[in-house]
């Protein structure tokens, strides 16, 4: 059975997706971006109050890599969030009163599913290499974003492998182009990994500074502050090339160079602890605090279109 405080595989996921769009018939609706490379659908719930107006939005993926099992479970937790605090929470009310959330739950649903039945370890996507045996490539290394130039590897047997081309993933060209589909009115960009507790924006293909440095670097901060006071988790935040590591290819330096300013990574708990291994007593927490920073994000982008 589903469940917010355990790790549910991906019938179970996909079935949730199902029943909450329909038990949320006024905040929730879902639609398909297409298929996975093994032909499983990726969903995108749009979560906010049903206007009939054109509103700002925030998209937000999570399960890049498939072995990071609690980002798929803040993504579910955060959708259930939204609908059952919706009417009682001030803040969340004005959030899906004046903007809609993107939610795609499982966006490497190949991956995902690779590690529940085959192991637990897998990162990558599960498409085939041309003249090689090793499956997969990094799906955060596949984007239009300095692509295979830093911290990224051409040898398919990589866990970093950039893939073929850009977008040489069907995962990465169907969220590319939902993005550019609803590019007016997409205000922020939010990526959940794990693990290491950082909240990471651009530029990670170069330590250059964007030219948002000052205002993302602040906003990282507040954001971090909110999610500190709950249970004292700490986080560092910066941009990615000098806060974890220079790296090219990732969404979220793609989404900012195609101009969505708030373009966010999270790196979840632990910090290595348990790692990807992070058991299932610590997603509550977890989801609690990470809830109060995406709506201190959400709240500035809405007040700072
Ligand atoms: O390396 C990654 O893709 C992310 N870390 S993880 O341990 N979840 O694999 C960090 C991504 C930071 N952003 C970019 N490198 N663009
Ligand atoms: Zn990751
Ligand atoms: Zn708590």
């Amino acid at each position: 059975a589903h469940g917010y405080t355990k790790y549910n595989d991906w019938a179970t996921i996909n079935d949730w997706v199902s029943s909450i769009t329909a038990a949320n018939a006024d905040l929730i609706s879902s639609q398909v971006i297409g298929n996975t490379y093994e032909g499983r659908p990726m969903h995108v719930l749009t979560v906010g109050k049903k206007t009939g107006s054109a509103k700002q939005a925030i998209f937000m993926d999570c399960g890049f890599h498939a072995r990071e099992w609690i980002s798929p479970a803040f993504c579910q937790w955060f959708v259930n969030e939204a609908v059952t605090t919706y009417g009682t929470d001030s803040e969340m009310t004005t959030l899906l009163d004046n903007m809609d959330f993107f939610v795609l739950p499982v966006f490497n649903v190949d991956g995902y599913e690779h590690s529940w039945t085959n192991d637990r370890m897998w990162r990558k996507t599960r498409s085939k290499n041309s003249g090689s045996n090793c499956i997969g490539t990094d799906p955060n290394r596949n984007f239009d974003a300095g692509w295979c130039t830093i911290g990224a590897s051409s040898n398919p047997c990589s866990e970093t492998y950039c893939g073929s081309s850009i977008e040489s993933e069907i995962e990465s060209k169907n969220l590319a182009n939902f993005i550019r589909t609803n590019k007016a009115i997409i205000k922020a960009y939010l990526t959940v990994h794990s693990y290491s507790q950082l909240l990471l924006f651009p530029y990670s293909y170069t330590y250059d500074h964007t030219p948002d440095h000052s205002e993302l670097l602040s906003v990282s901060r507040g954001a971090v502050s909110a999610l500190t006071s709950l249970h004292g988790t700490r986080y560092t935040s910066g941009p990615g090339a000098a806060t974890i590591y220079p790296a090219a290819g990732g969404s979220d330096d793609w989404a900012y160079d195609l101009g969505i300013k708030y373009s966010y990574t999270f790196e979840l708990r632990d910090e290595g602890f348990y790692g990807f291994l992070l058991p299932e007593s610590q997603i509550q927490p977890t989801c609690e605090e990470t809830m109060l920073a995406v709506k201190y994000i959400a709240t500035h982008v809405l007040n700072n279109p």
